[in-house]
């Protein structure tokens, strides 16, 4: 513990304020997620790393810089992993989804932007989360106006190297994002202090495929099954959420060894949920830990959570990148384009293939309702949801729209709506 607090101290956490944090996230998870019923045992390896999600990840974090390997924090699924992975480094993802923080951002960024870049600046000014700390630097990107313009200011406290994301997909869009990958390895190449090889990009975005198929895999065994759910949906989220942040390789085989569990149960007809209970889709803006409100709200109400069409969720791991045909390293950037600019963000116009996607997806998973869920004041997702409610309308979907921040004050009202939407359908 002694030999913990010195690296956190060392790489500059304000080691008290990060216990006292550390202290609350945990007593958090464990009401709400060791008192559910029936969890698959694979389950125990996410509740360690939960235990040590501040403590050995980030000690073997630091392992890595200290042999000179990349460590890139992020809060979007369009940074690259596959190089920095290739690199040997790790890529993670930031603290974001805490209120704890807010008010101190509130110092230096408007009240009025969404909680998640509001939440993630706080974390830096506070020196409360130690992967922010352990980053050689930020990747931000163009996606949305507040994030953009927050960069400029967390670049006062923090290296920040930002990609710009197109808001279209044209040709020539495209070929400037093919750019902005190559920018980028340059960029993890510097770090690195040396020429990263096409081998070893390769491996690092085979490591990233294994790690996409296992969260494809639990995705469908969570949700394709109309008969049996073998996990709760709060559970799988976390899993979603530690993806994030644990090793991939180890993941990886963590998932799949979860993954093999819950096809017995499948088999053994043992549902964490009664027969009947409603199956519903969550749509929408990243749900970043601890923000875990709206799982509780609806699997405290007699719902189960199937699936989230969320970057926190199938839009992270929806794609892998085709390897089949690379042959140079402008081969693979070609293909890291074409697998990341398949992401549907809200931040593209027009979005359409988002919409028919969540078509499908719903179809194939034999969903009974969806809930539309934005971050406030996240203009583009909350825009968008005007054409994709239409849609699901049209299609005879029941759909529930929810807006909230991080702050525990609407939990009550959600739970609320929630139950008048469960009895509704
Ligand atoms: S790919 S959704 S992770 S940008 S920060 S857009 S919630 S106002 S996070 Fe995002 Fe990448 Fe798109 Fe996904 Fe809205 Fe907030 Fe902006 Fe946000």
């Amino acid at each position: 513990v002694a030999e913990h607090k010195k690296l956190l101290s060392d790489i500059g956490v304000d080691v008290d304020r990060h216990a006292q944090m550390m202290s609350m996230g945990l007593e958090s998870y464990e009401a709400q997620f060791k008192s559910q019923n029936n969890r698959p045992k694979g389950m125990e390896y996410f509740d360690w790393f939960m235990s040590e999600i501040q403590g050995q990840r980030i000690a073997e974090i630091n392992k890595l810089r200290a042999e000179k390997k990349p460590a890139v924090g992020t809060f979007c699924i369009f940074v690259p992993e596959e190089i920095i992975v290739g690199a040997g480094g790790a890529c993670f993802g930031l603290c974001g989804g805490s209120p704890a923080t807010i008010a101190d951002a509130e110092t230096e960024l408007p009240r009025n932007i969404c909680p998640l870049i509001k939440s993630a600046h706080g974390f830096k000014l506070q020196k409360t989360c130690a992967y922010t700390q352990s980053s050689d630097f930020i990747y931000g990107e163009t996606t949305c106006e507040a994030k953009k313009k927050t960069w400029e200011i967390l670049n006062k406290h923090h290296p920040v190297h930002v990609m710009n994301i197109p808001h279209m997909k044209r040709e020539k869009d495209l070929k400037m994002w093919q750019e902005e990958i190559v920018e980028f390895k340059e960029h993890i190449e510097e770090v690195a202090g040396k020429k990263l090889s096409l081998d070893e990009m390769i491996e690092g975005t085979k490591i990233i495929n294994e790690k996409r198929k296992a969260m494809q895999r639990l995705d469908s065994l969570r949700g394709m099954n109309p008969d049996v759910i073998p996990i709760s949906g709060k559970d799988a989220l976390f899993i979603n959420q530690m993806g994030f942040l644990d090793d991939p390789r180890r993941y990886t085989q963590k998932v799949n060894e979860l993954c093999d569990e819950l096809e017995k149960r499948i088999d053994e007809n043992n549902s964490v949920f009664e027969k009947d209970t409603p199956r519903l889709m969550v749509l929408g803006t990243p749900i970043a830990p601890p923000n875990w409100k709206l799982h509780t709200a609806v699997e405290g109400s007699g719902g189960a959570i199937i699936n989230e069409e969320s970057c926190i969720g199938h839009r992270y791991y929806k794609d892998n990148v085709d390897l089949d045909s690379v042959e140079t390293e402008e081969d693979l950037m070609k293909q890291l384009m074409q697998r990341y600019s398949a992401v549907d963000c809200a931040c593209f116009t027009p979005n359409t293939p988002r919409i028919d996607k969540i078509l499908k997806m719903y179809e194939d998973r034999k969903a009974d309702g969806v809930i539309y869920y934005t971050l406030s004041f996240c203009h583009t997702y909350n825009v968008e949801s005007h054409l994709v409610t239409e849609a699901l309308e049209a299609a005879g979907i029941p759909c529930l729209v929810i807006e909230s921040d991080y702050s525990p004050e609407d939990a009550g009202q959600i739970k609320t709506r929630v139950e008048a939407f469960l009895e509704s359908i």
